[in-house]
């Protein structure tokens, strides 16, 4: 057991906890096929009854081992008999002579004081549950891993008054009352399932109701569940789930199994939402949503992530995986349906450059800093850490690939392959590949790769021309990553044309190249004309090009790719190549070519106003510091606010004729071109304030007091914080008033002020902190302010280094109630090698503050020791 505290500088006192190995996998010792539980719900002390039959999984004379956390053990009997209890490093181990055996545990378990959300919790006066990934430990003693799979019978006993309705998995049995003015409900679940996707719900909730015919003719009743005052926020969720319904049929042929599906929202939730079998617990903020509270960002993330949560019924539920270094299995498989139902719900074009600005921003850091982990991890301490970025969206990205190169059919048979094949059972990420081996005949042995090498990879790209004809070379390299440091070449499918210098139209028609070697050299024929290269077209790899570049090239690129991603791409390199230039040199921005650019977007006829919001957009902060060694966070600001400077006064004819015909919007209308033109709209209006401060406040006050959108008015409010006049002050006091009771749009309100991108914004965010509606036991709030103050780079990396102190100590107190969500806060202090060294060496400072303090959760310890690395 490697103890990876030793040689830190501020190791604490604990022991280390135990790495956990992929390669240490061994199948359970015990199954437990069938479990009855009973809780007898209380708040303050639920009693948790449950009989598990469990049977010896092959030759051995290993005991029973239970895992537990948290449980006051009132009883256990074995077949009837009670038993002493017997404890070895934390789990319960019992001894059993025969080949199966009735285990009956009786435990206690306070709901109302576990604020780690993690088991059975009260969230709001709701008592729900989340036990992905090991949070059922928390509820019984159980073999708490996700490839022993059991059939559920579940009652659940509460007041009749305080919890009305009760819910789990699966369907309704039997319900009734019961003495004391309490009451009962029975669920079944048909379907065996490991316990992580477990859940109940008891509260007084309000259910808006729908249903939907499968493929096969069966009527599904659909229910979501929300607190009373809510209902009239749930249309739209429940739109998307019938959508998913039918999508999911028409597209990979998957219908749904139960009778019932039930989604429940919660305020109190570690992440966006929770897959559990026909009972569906998500965070408020992916399901409750109008326009008069949610942007339309909000509102598509909704849609997403009910699609992406019953999607998981079969890509996660019906096949499971085998432990959790398989997470990508059943994530990035989900991922990539959710994103081909956002893509096919809405446009294509707009989706996928919104996914790759996600990546760009979240796992493109990850995969070059001190956490970098392969899409299938080798080794972690704490699971929960590893809901990441790379697992998610990356490993969406490999699925992605994998159709690309097999073509839609072949994936196709792959996908109904592999879920014909895994029905019922838990696999591995290899079954998966070999699934599409199977169906398509494609060897993809060096494919693999993709899960386990870590780091993204780099394409050089040139372009040769002679009387010949044009030859593309190419090499890639994969950087060293923690723990890596061979590696070899993957391979990385890539969409090619060429297009004419002269004539702007593609000369060599778009071709997918696989690279595979180190090196590699492809013919691209003779073509009649000096051409440009079009490459990583749609961004069909995960990697980072860098082509050596004709005089004119990238801006001609930029104006008329005829691949629309790609056209954004050129773009976005060359604002990202200018900007570099002016912060390396220390110099003026050369911004010619970016005005131009960004002018001839505006003013284009053809292009839809949703892709020029992102292509008159500059890439953010964080993405220039990625980019640099040992970057000043102040002079990259410097240089990004210069360059928006000149687009707002050179071309603020443009901007305002734009801004004026995007204001036709209808308000009532979520169709893509209306949202389309309401992104356009924030999109200028924030480059008209960046060039004339006094016109961007009154149009900003303009537009804030006649919004009827939220999205209106949160990049009103936005523009008008950043500028700071008394105009916001009387905005944002208007805003809280307006929306006191809705702690959703109350995030906004915090989150707005705690990323305005200034270094003196800290005493903000430090009054923002004990403001009254400001509390660290909740998620979402933290996340607003100290996630939107630690994602804003010119305000967190003050020179002084009071950004990073102030940052480690809400993970020190955030981490007491809820480590999960504290953790999530660390990666910021972790980018310390890509910053100039002064604010660096208080970084890592921060670093061992943290990793000083006293009984100090597995959760931060990891990502905090490995940060400092
Ligand atoms: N499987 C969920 C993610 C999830 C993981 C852990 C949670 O609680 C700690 C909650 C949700 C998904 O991918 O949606
Ligand atoms: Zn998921």
């Amino acid at each position: 057991m490697l103890d990876i505290r030793s040689g830190l500088e501020a190791a604490a006192a604990a022991p280390a906890p135990p790495v956990i190995r992929r390669e240490d996998y061994r199948a359970p010792d015990w199954l437990v096929p069938e479990v009855e539980l009973a809780f007898d719900l209380d708040p303050a002390r639920t009693i948790v009854r449950a009989r598990l039959s469990v049977t010896r999984n092959g030759e051995h004379d290993r005991p029973l081992r239970l895992d537990g956390e948290e449980l006051e053990l009132l009883a256990l009997r074995v077949d009837g008999e009670a038993r002493e209890a017997r404890f070895e490093d934390g789990r319960l181990v019992v001894d059993l002579p025969g080949s199966s055996a009735v285990i009956e545990t009786d435990v206690a378990i306070a709901p109302e004081k576990n604020s780690q959300l993690m088991g059975l919790y009260a969230s709001g006066g709701i008592l729900c549950t989340q036990c992905e990934a090991e949070g059922f430990r928390r509820i019984t003693y159980f073999a708490d891993r996700p490839d022993v799979l059991s059939r559920y019978r579940v009652r659940l006993e509460a007041d009749k008054a305080r919890f009305p309705v009760l819910l789990a998995n699966g369907n309704p049995i039997e319900q009734g009352d019961a003495a004391d003015g309490r009451h009962f409900a029975l669920w079944e679940d048909p379907f065996p399932k490991p316990c992580y996707l477990f859940a109940l719900v008891a509260g007084d909730l309000q259910c808006n109701r729908d249903s939907f015919t499968t493929m096969s003719g069966r009527e599904v009743e659909l229910g979501i569940w929300v607190r009373e005052a809510d209902l009239s926020k749930t249309a739209l969720a429940m739109q998307a789930l019938k959508d998913s319904f039918a999508w999911d049929e028409r597209t990979y042929g998957r219908e749904y199994d139960l009778d019932r599906f039930n989604i429940v929202a919660v305020s109190d939730f570690n992440f966006g939402a929770m897959e559990n079998k026909g009972l569906n617990i998500f965070n408020t903020r992916y399901v409750l949503a109008d326009p008069e509270t949610a942007t339309d960002g909000d509102i598509d993330a909704v849609a997403a992530v009910v699609a992406h949560e019953y999607f998981h019924n079969w890509s996660g539920n019906r096949v499971t995986c085998r432990d959790w270094f398989q997470l990508s299995l059943k994530e990035g498989l989900t991922v990539f349906r959710d994103q081909g139902f956002s893509e096919d719900m809405g446009s294509a074009a707009v989706q996928r450059i919104d996914q790759v600005r996600t990546l760009r921003a979240a796992q493109f850091p990850e995969d070059a800093g001190p956490l970098a982990h392969p899409i299938r991890p080798d080794s972690y301490l704490e699971i929960a850490n590893f809901y990441t970025a790379t697992v998610y969206n990356k490993g969406a990205e490999v699925i992605r690939m994998m159709r690309t190169i097999l073509g839609p059919e072949a994936y196709r048979k792959g996908t109904d392959l592999y879920f014909e094949r895994h029905d019922g059972q838990a696999v591995t990420c290899e079954d998966f590949v070999r699934a599409m081996e199977d169906a398509s005949g494609v060897d993809l042995k060096q494919f693999r790769l993709w899960y386990s090498q870590a780091g993204t990879p780099t394409v050089q790209a040139r372009l040769e021309q002679d009387g010949e004809g044009t030859t593309l070379h190419l090499a890639q390299q994969v950087p060293p990553t923690p723990g890596q440091s061979d590696k070899q070449p993957m391979v990385i499918p890539l969409r090619v044309a060429l297009i004419g210098a002269e004539s702007g139209r593609e000369v060599a028609a778009e071709q997918l190249v696989l690279l595979t070697e180190g090196e590699q050299t492809v013919d691209l024929g003779t073509v009649g004309e000096p051409a440009f290269l079009s490459i990583n077209r749609g961004f069909s790899a995960p990697v980072l090009v860098d082509a050596v570049r004709k005089p004119g090239e990238i801006e001609a690129l930029a104006a008329g790719d005829s691949d629309s991603f790609a056209r954004f791409e050129a773009g976005q390199e060359l604002m990202t190549r200018d900007m570099l230039a002016a912060i390396r040199n220390g110099g003026a921005v050369e911004v010619e070519a970016i005005v131009a650019a960004v002018g001839a977007t505006l003013r284009s006829q053809s292009l839809d106003p949703a892709f020029k919001a992102d292509a008159i957009a500059l890439p953010g902060e964080s993405l220039l510091i990625e980019k640099l060694d040992a970057a000043d966070p102040a002079r990259v600001h410097e240089v990004r606010e210069e360059v928006r400077r000149a687009i707002g006064t050179r071309l603020g004819e443009d901007l305002q004729r734009a801004y004026t015909a995007a204001s036709a919007a209808d308000p009532t209308s979520l169709s893509g071109a209306d949202k389309g033109l309401r992104r356009l709209r924030a999109a200028t209006l924030a480059l008209i304030a960046a060039g004339d401060a006094k016109l961007g406040a009154s149009l900003g006050q303009q537009q804030y007091e006649a919004a009827r959108t939220m999205t209106e008015r949160q990049s009103a409010l936005m523009v008008l914080a950043m500028l700071g006049t008394d105009a916001s002050g009387k905005a944002l006091d208007d805003f809280f008033t307006r929306f006191e009771d809705d702690p959703l749009v109350i995030d906004k309100w915090f989150a707005v002020q705690a990323s305005v991108p200034d270094e003196s914004n800290l005493h903000v965010v430090e009054a923002l902190q004990q403001h009254p509606a400001f509390t660290l036991a909740n998620p979402n709030r933290l996340r607003a302010l100290a996630g939107s103050f630690a994602g804003t780079p010119s305000a967190f990396h003050r020179a002084d280094g009071k950004g990073y102190d102030w940052l480690a100590e809400v993970i020190v107190a955030a981490d007491k109630l809820n480590p999960q969500t504290a953790a999530r806060f660390v990666a910021p202090l972790g980018r310390w090698r890509k910053i100039e060294p002064g604010r660096a060496a208080r970084m890592r400072a921060a670093l061992q503050r943290i990793l000083a303090e006293p009984g100090l959760s597995k959760d931060v310890f990891e990502l905090a020791s490995k940060s400092l690395g």
